[in-house]
């Protein structure tokens, strides 16, 4: 059974569908968003909480932004630590002088689900998009929706991205081949800046959450089982890798959750055809280590909204068309920073010639990073900005 077409049917109630749904409605485009899970599910899963100062503009500018302005905090320092030291870099004094709103993703999409649904905007919880075709999305189940326009907002593994590259778009892809373990903890923030620790051990970060919880990732081998973690492992390892001995020691609380994230990144050659379109980890999925992957949903959810009006309002597809040219270079860019923060990250297992020397780099890497105006300017700029 089909339902009456709207203008454009979104796939997917994460940042990216939503604040495209929001973004749609204000200027006048009718639209659906099917979403696989329930709406408790979609508003409580815990993922990002950088936002970059674009997002914050995109979103407040669009009145998306209340609740990260009431309840967010800033954040404009990271601090890195190694066998050789500790120092802060004040990125909020470099580059373009710009900050991080910390805000929890979970409650970033439940203030996007209420703004959606307050703005009259319609979202099926529980309906799983099946099969896309050319204008219409099947849900599991048997309804048929149609839209002049298919967004597929669905994430990394979603069936937007698979009807694309079915069609022949192809996808760059690098594996980091290294793994973290992301643990989510009942704990206040142990720093007043996000924590990053190079430790022959492995990587170890520290990333605010809110007053109450903190993100920590430990690098782990690839196919490490999460249930080799037990609570009192993660904190020992923790405080070895973060050198809690000489620089004190972390605020700790129950582990909320723990999970391996691969650190993979890939980007679709072009994100959409015809009448489907792209935005978000259905485009490219990015390697965690700068925290871009929510920010470029919204930038992404942001330049595909005026594609689809333009085209919506004017037939045809100019303004489409120019999307993937809007899109992609600035996608690159944030990965080409990925890619640079994971070799600053990661050093070479093993103590063989090789391992010294791609240690030594990194090391003088950091230094440079520690000590070279010009360099906290790119880390700046990069690093907040996209
Ligand atoms: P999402 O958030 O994955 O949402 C996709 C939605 O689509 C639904 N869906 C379907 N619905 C209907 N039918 C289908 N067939 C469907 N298939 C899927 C899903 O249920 C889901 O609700 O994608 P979106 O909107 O593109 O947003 C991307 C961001 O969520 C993601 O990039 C970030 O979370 C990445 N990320 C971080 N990004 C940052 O900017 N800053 C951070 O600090 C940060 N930390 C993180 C992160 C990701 C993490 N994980 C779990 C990979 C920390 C972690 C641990």
């Amino acid at each position: 059974m089909a339902t009456a077409q709207v203008g454009v049917v979104i796939v997917g109630a994460g940042p990216a569908g939503l604040v495209l749904g929001s973004l749609l409605l204000d200027r006048g485009v009718d639209c659906v968003i099917l979403e696989r899970r329930s709406r408790e599910a979609v508003e409580g899963r815990a993922r990002a909480g950088f936002l970059a100062a674009h997002s914050v503009r995109v979103l407040t500018e669009n009145g998306l932004g209340g609740g990260l302005l009431a309840h967010g905090t800033t954040h404009t320092a990271c601090l890195f630590r190694s066998d050789r030291g500790e120092f802060t870099l004040d990125y909020g004094k470099s580059g373009q002088g710009e900050a991080h709103t910390v805000y929890p993703q979970q409650e970033l999409v439940r203030d996007l689900v209420a703004e959606y649904l307050r703005r009259g905007g319609e979202i099926r919880f529980g309906a799983e998009a099946a099969e896309i075709t050319e204008g219409a999305v099947r849900v599991r189940g048997g309804t048929r929706v149609t839209g002049r326009y298919i967004a597929g907002c669905d994430g990394h593994r979603g069936i937007g991205r698979a009807a694309l590259t079915a069609h022949g778009t192809r996808t760059a892809r690098w594996d980091h081949g290294v793994s973290w373990l992301a643990v989510l903890a009942a704990a206040p923030p142990s720093l007043d800046a996000v924590g990053y620790a190079l430790h022959e051990r492995g990587f170890a970060g520290h990333m605010a959450r809110s007053a109450s919880v903190t993100r920590y990732y430990l690098q782990c081998p690839r196919g490490t089982d999460p249930a080799e973690w037990s609570e009192e492992r993660i904190w020992a390892e923790l405080a070895i890798r973060m050198r809690t001995d000489e620089f004190g020691p972390l605020r700790r609380g129950a582990v909320l959750e723990k999970a391996v994230v691969d650190l993979r990144s890939d980007v679709l050659e072009r994100p959409g055809a015809g009448r489907l379109w792209l935005a978000g980890d259905a485009v490219g999925l990015i390697s965690p280590t700068a925290a871009k992957g929510a920010n470029l949903a919204v930038l992404q959810a942001e330049l595909l909204a005026r594609a689809l009006e333009g085209a919506l309002a004017r037939g045809g597809g100019a303004s489409l068309a120019r999307y993937p040219a809007d899109c992609l270079p600035r996608l690159w860019r944030a990965h080409e920073f990925s890619h640079w923060m994971s070799g600053l990250l990661h050093g070479p297992a093993g103590d063989d010639d090789k391992a010294r020397y791609g240690r030594e780099l990194q090391y003088a890497r950091l230094e440079s990073l520690r000590t070279s105006r010009a360099h906290q300017d790119f880390f700046a700029e990069n690093y907040v900005g996209i």
